[in-house]
Parts: C-alpha cells; structure tokens; sequence
C-alpha cells in the first residue's frame, strides 16, 4: 500500500496531537491535508475501504436478476440501483484515496482476502422477492447505519455518505414498493415474500457489527467521531423502524422473542447466531468464495481499459508538455 502522509506517531508531535484533538472535541471536520495520528487514518482506511467493498461485491447477489426482471420497468429500476451501488462504491474509494491510498491496492487486498466486506453479501438470493427484501431491509439497515457516518469525524467520508443515504433511502422505498406490490398479489406471491424476509432477517441484523461487548473498535472509533453510535443501538434503531413496516406490508419476522416493551420503549428481540456471523466474516458463508471470485475476474478483464487509461493519459500529458 502507499506510504500514508504524514505518518508520525503522535507522541512525537505534541502540538498537532493537540489540535487534532481539538478538533474533534469541538465537533469539526479533519481535512486530507490535517495531519492525523497513523491510527485514526489506518482505521479510517479499513473502514472505508471495507464499506466501499461492500458497494461493489453488493452489485452482485440483485445484479444477477437484472436479465430476470419480470417487466421491462422492473428491470430499468433494477439496473438504475445497481449501477448506484457501483457509485457508492467509487465515492467511497475517492475519499479512500484522500488518506493516501489507491483503489487498486485496496481492490488487490480485497482481492487477496485481506479486507472484508459486508457479511450480507455472501447470503444468496434465489428468489425475485429477494431484490425487494434487499432494498427494504439491506438498504434499510445500510441507511441506519450510515445517516449518522454523514457527521462523522472525516471530511471527504462524511460528505461522501450525505449522497449516498439520499440514494439508499430511494432504494428503500424501490425495496419495500416491490413488496407490497407482491403481497396484493397471488398467496404464492406472498409466500414468496415471507420466505424471503425469513432468510433475509437476522443477516440484516448483522451488518450492524458483533454485540458492543465483542467489538474490538468501537470504543476508540466513537472517541474519534468517526463511528457516532454502537452497533447494538443501531441494531435497536433498526428493529424499532423495521416492525411497523413489516406489520403495514402485512409479513412476520422469524423471531419468537420480537415483543414490544413498554418499560424500555423499545422492541425486544432475540439473539442473532453469532456463530454464524463470524463464520461468514471469516469466508465460510454460502456465496464467499462466489463473491470474491466473480470480483477478480472484474477486475482481470478490466486490465486493458486501466492499461489503455494509463497510455491515454500519459500521452496526453506529454502532449501538454
Ligand atoms: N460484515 O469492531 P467492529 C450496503 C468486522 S453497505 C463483515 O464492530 P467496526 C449498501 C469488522 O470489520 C454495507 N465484517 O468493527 C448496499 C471488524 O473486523 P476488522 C456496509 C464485519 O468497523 C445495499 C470486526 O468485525 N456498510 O449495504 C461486519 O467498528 C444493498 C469487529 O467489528 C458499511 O461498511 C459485517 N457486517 O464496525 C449495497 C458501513 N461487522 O475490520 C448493495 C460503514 C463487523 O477489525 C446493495 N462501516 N465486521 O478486521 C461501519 O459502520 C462499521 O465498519 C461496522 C463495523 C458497523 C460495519
């Protein structure tokens, strides 16, 4: 990877160490040119990074019913959210690129298995409800998740997520559209769309991250304004706003312990099988080795377009003189 800029362990620089600080305890924005401690820019590059993998490797699972869609209208929506992923994924490694990196090392360590990407991805989606459950939940718990990243402690990320929720929040609504759509349709209609919701559930409890207790970066991400909540009260955020809207549409979720309490003024709900998370984070989950396959051969046919790119623009360049 590129050597970051101004890497200097903040012990060693006592009055930037101080403004930086400064900075993020009045709430403002740290800028590529600030300097930054080495750990808040490698923690800043993992977790963009691993968030735009998840826009790209998430074009995947709904961008394989793009040819399927049942009508033409469909299909225009479909292909519209997808290539809006590909988008989010490019704002995404540009504000990577601002901490002194590049997207094709960060799609190599990808690539390689040595960034991660969201753990929904790797869920399969056999069925064409499965692109209305992605919208309103996946993109649902993308947007809980990511509204409060628009304040977050870094410039370029920050602004980079003000777009991408207003995106996110039409997918949404393409999702739970869909739906509803299907659910005044046929029984088996419906019955495909509660199945659907049933294996899409607790993945999309997930993607908020393991329990606060077995998060290794919360603590210190919160600290620097660049996580501006936990996971679990995400994850309670999430549940809270998901359960009218799957009453209105008319489907369950897959949880017998899912009970408002008055006391707490919050639903209660059960446990996901973290088990089964961390297997997935570790590359055992259904579609992994899929996923990440279908990505390098992109990224191997795309060789001769960055090839020519380059040539082009060296020859400009020597043109200009
Ligand atoms: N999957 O200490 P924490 C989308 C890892 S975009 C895989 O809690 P952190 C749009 C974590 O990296 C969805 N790995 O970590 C769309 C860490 O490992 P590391 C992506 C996970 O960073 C919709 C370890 O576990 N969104 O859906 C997951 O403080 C439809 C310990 O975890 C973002 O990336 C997981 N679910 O909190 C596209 C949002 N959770 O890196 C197409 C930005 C945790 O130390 C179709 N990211 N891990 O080796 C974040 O907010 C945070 O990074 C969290 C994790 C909350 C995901």
């Amino acid at each position: 990877m590129t050597t970051p800029l101004h890497d200097t362990a903040p012990s060693e620089e006592p009055a930037q160490t101080e403004e930086f600080e400064a900075i993020i305890a009045r709430n403002d924005r740290i800028e590529p040119r600030d300097w930054m401690p080495a750990a808040y820019r490698k923690t800043l590059i993992r977790q963009i990074a691993q968030h735009a993998h998840s826009e790209i490797i998430g074009m995947q699972p709904e961008g394989a019913w793009i040819t399927r869609a049942p009508s033409l209208r469909r299909k225009a929506i479909l292909l519209a959210k997808v290539q809006d992923e590909a988008g989010h994924g490019l704002y995404l490694y540009s504000a990577t690129e601002t901490l002194g990196t590049s997207r094709d090392d960060l799609t190599r360590m990808l690539i390689m298995g040595r960034q991660k990407y969201s753990s929904i991805f790797n869920y399969p989606t056999p069925s064409y409800a499965d692109v209305g459950t992605i919208g309103w939940l996946v993109d649902g718990a993308a947007i809980c998740n990511q509204v409060p990243l628009c304040r977050t402690s870094y410039g370029p990320y920050g602004r980079a997520m003000i777009r991408i929720c207003k995106e996110e929040s039409f997918h949404q609504r393409q999702g739970y559209e869909l739906l509803a759509t299907m659910m005044r349709g046929t029984a088996e209609q419906q019955a495909m769309v509660q199945e659907s919701v049933n294996r899409f559930w607790w993945p999309a409890l997930m993607m908020f991250g393991p329990p606060d207790g077995d998060s290794p970066n919360t603590a210190q991400s919160m600290a620097w304004g660049i996580k501006r909540d936990t996971n679990d009260a995400l994850r309670q955020k999430f549940v809270d706003m998901s359960v009218p809207q799957a009453e209105a549409l008319g489907v369950t979720f897959p949880d017998p312990d899912l009970r408002w309490n008055a006391d707490r003024d919050h639903y209660d709900f059960g446990e996901p099988d973290w088990e089964e998370f961390w297997s997935v984070v570790k590359g055992n989950g259904p579609c992994n080795q899929q996923r990440i396959e279908h990505r390098k051969r992109a990224y191997d046919d795309g060789a001769w377009v960055r090839e020519a790119a380059t040539a082009h623009a060296a020859k400009v360049r020597e043109r200009a003189g």
